[in-house]
């Protein structure tokens, strides 16, 4: 029993690493050959999980933007080696960083460079000597499409869950785990019933929210240690550490009761789910998993739906 918990435990801290690790970590690129600027800006970002880096010269901002994913970039217009604004044509001219929210920092303050900078799709323009105040309203902003635009790698934006690359990168180490301590994993494939139907009496605004009632509730009747993803439009995915198949369709029978007996469905639109539940043995991948899950998915929707099998 020891033994057990501490491996619930651990499987636990894996999801806080992985939800840490996905947690958009910024990398801001800063060309400014003002060598206090970077110690101002990492000052006032201190509350981001960010990582800073300085160059001094517009021929460093080049090669710094050729071999980095950036999530900002902050461009100073007076460099020694060039005007920066030869820099902003550059940026928004390669297809990597067309969106990558990008902010001036100047000491010029005429109209004319700011329209200017304007037509090159800056973010954000900041005047020096940087205000923190202005600077943090400025960047607020920003930052957030930045973050947002990087959580969309991993989380869906509708249900919060992790998405299929999301889900992918969250369950390797889960069955290597198991794999190592010879311990059972299932996998279950979920798929909303009817689902259509429900968007065609309600409307698809509706039929969203349900969709997030649906994530939450099933992710809520499950344990702490089951990774929940939402892998297509209406289709969960759901990793169950130290479970077999059987006790995992017992699981998603308490799911299924806790989406049945939800107050915004109720008996006049009850809403279930048909489920394919398979165990990984040793050395099996995702992928043949699911293709397990789902040929069983695809014999429940053929057979009547509404249950889980294994
Ligand atoms: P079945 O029981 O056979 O699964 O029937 P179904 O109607 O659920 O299956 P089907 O695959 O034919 O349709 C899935 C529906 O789910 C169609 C699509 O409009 C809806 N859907 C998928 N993703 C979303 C979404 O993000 N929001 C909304 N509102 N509907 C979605
Ligand atoms: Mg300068
Ligand atoms: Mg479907
Ligand atoms: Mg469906």
């Amino acid at each position: 029993a020891e033994l057990e918990q501490a491996a619930a435990e651990l499987i636990v801290a894996l999801h806080e690493v992985y939800r840490a690790e996905s947690s958009p970590y910024m990398k801001i690129l800063l060309i400014d050959d003002d060598p206090a600027v970077g110690p101002l800006l990492e000052g006032l970002l201190s509350e981001e999980r960010i990582s800073l880096t300085q160059v001094l010269t517009a021929a460093e901002g080049h090669e710094e933007l050729n071999s980095g994913d950036w999530s900002a970039i902050f461009v100073d217009l007076i460099l020694p080696d060039a005007d920066g604004r030869t820099l902003l044509t550059r940026i928004r001219a390669a297809p990597s960083h067309r969106d990558t929210p990008l902010i001036v920092l100047s000491a010029k303050t005429s109209s004319l460079v700011k329209n200017e900078c304007a037509m090159y799709g800056i973010d954000s323009y900041i005047e020096k000597p940087i205000d923190p105040r202005t600077f943090a309203v400025g960047i607020a902003s920003v930052l957030g499409r930045a973050r947002s635009l990087q959580a969309a790698a991993y989380d869906d934006s509708l249900t919060g869950l992790p998405n299929r690359v999301g889900f992918r990168r969250a369950f390797e180490p889960l069955r290597l785990l198991a794999e190592r301590n010879g311990s059972p994993l299932s996998l279950a494939l979920l798929d909303i019933d009817h689902f259509k139907r429900f968007n065609d009496d309600f409307g698809h605004h509706v039929g969203d929210r349900a969709l997030v009632t649906a994530a939450q509730t099933i992710k809520a009747s499950l344990r702490h240690s089951d990774l929940v993803g939402r892998w297509g439009g209406e289709e969960f995915i759901i990793g169950l550490p130290e479970t077999g198949a059987k006790a995992a369709v017992e699981l998603l029978g308490r799911a299924a009761r806790a989406l049945r007996e939800h107050e915004d469905f109720g008996a006049q639109n009850p809403m279930t789910f048909s489920g394919g539940v398979t165990e990984l043995e040793p050395g099996e991948t995702l992928d043949f998993g699911l293709l397990r899950a789902d040929q069983l998915l695809y014999q429940v929707k053929r057979t009547g739906r509404g249950k889980s099998i294994c």
